[in-house]
């Protein structure tokens, strides 16, 4: 069987990293079982989660999965899709991974009170000496990375507004559709549904987050999900 290497729930959601909550709707979506290992990323082949091992293969990145599944198993999960709805979910998987995601980071890692009511719990099963070092190397890390990135060298007012731009695109690209995909989800569903929720769902405090959650297409299309391959999840 598949093994996902998965980081933990996380507040309402399937687990803390919209990708890994990729990985796993990429997977239902394929009608293919799995087993969760919790896992860290310090052992990933790219330091990074999620990955798989599929018969002794190790598939590192959430995109990287979904190719291994279209190419080993002949499931495509765009069939339905005509070309430029494809280009689109395409763009859309882009703007969520590159430039949302960071969004996310900065409103998870950087501040300090989201911290302490979220990511902080990720490190309960680390020894107590260690946490507060961990968590001042890691966020310098990720500190670091928003920086290159560009986002981290927004201010306030301007990374709400483009974060804020990301969520309203999404809302107008979903429209009336039950999912991206139209009446069926497509792929850039595993990658929407994986960030809507991380976004919306932890309780919080962003003005990203309640923008996010101003959207009823986007708390419909949350809970749709959920109610469909996350039964039992929280709809916070
Ligand atoms: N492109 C990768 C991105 C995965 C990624 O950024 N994972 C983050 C969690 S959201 C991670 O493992 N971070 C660990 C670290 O930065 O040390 C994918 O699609 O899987």
């Amino acid at each position: 069987m598949i093994r996902l290497h998965t980081f933990a729930p996380f507040l309402g959601t399937p687990d803390a990293s919209p990708f890994v909550v990729k990985a796993m709707l990429l997977l239902k979506l394929a009608g293919l079982d799995y087993e969760e290992r919790r896992d860290n990323p310090l052992g990933a082949p790219r330091k990074l989660l999620p990955y798989i091992e599929d018969e002794g293969e190790v598939v590192p990145d959430s995109s990287l999965i979904r190719a291994h599944i279209e190419k080993k198993y002949g499931f495509d999960f765009d069939a339905h899709l005509g070309a430029e709805r494809k280009a689109l979910a395409w763009a859309v998987e882009r703007m969520c991974e590159d430039h949302l995601y960071f969004a996310l980071l900065h409103l998870r890692w950087m501040e300090p009170g989201n911290f302490d009511k979220g990511i902080s719990m990720l490190f309960k099963g680390l020894p107590a000496p260690a946490r507060p070092l961990v968590k001042r190397l890691l966020i310098r890390s990720n500190g670091r990375r928003l920086h290159g990135h560009g986002l981290g060298r927004l201010s306030e007012a301007e990374r709400v507004q483009q974060a804020c731009r990301d969520l309203e695109s999404l809302a107008v690209l979903l429209g009336e559709r039950p999912y991206f995909g139209g009446e069926q989800p497509c792929g850039a569903d595993a990658t929407v549904f994986g960030f809507v929720t991380g976004l919306i769902t932890p309780p919080l405090s962003s003005p990203i987050i309640d923008a996010g959650r101003r959207h009823p297409k986007l708390v419909a299309y949350r809970d749709r999900i959920n109610a469909r391959y996350f039964p039992g999840a929280e709809s916070g």
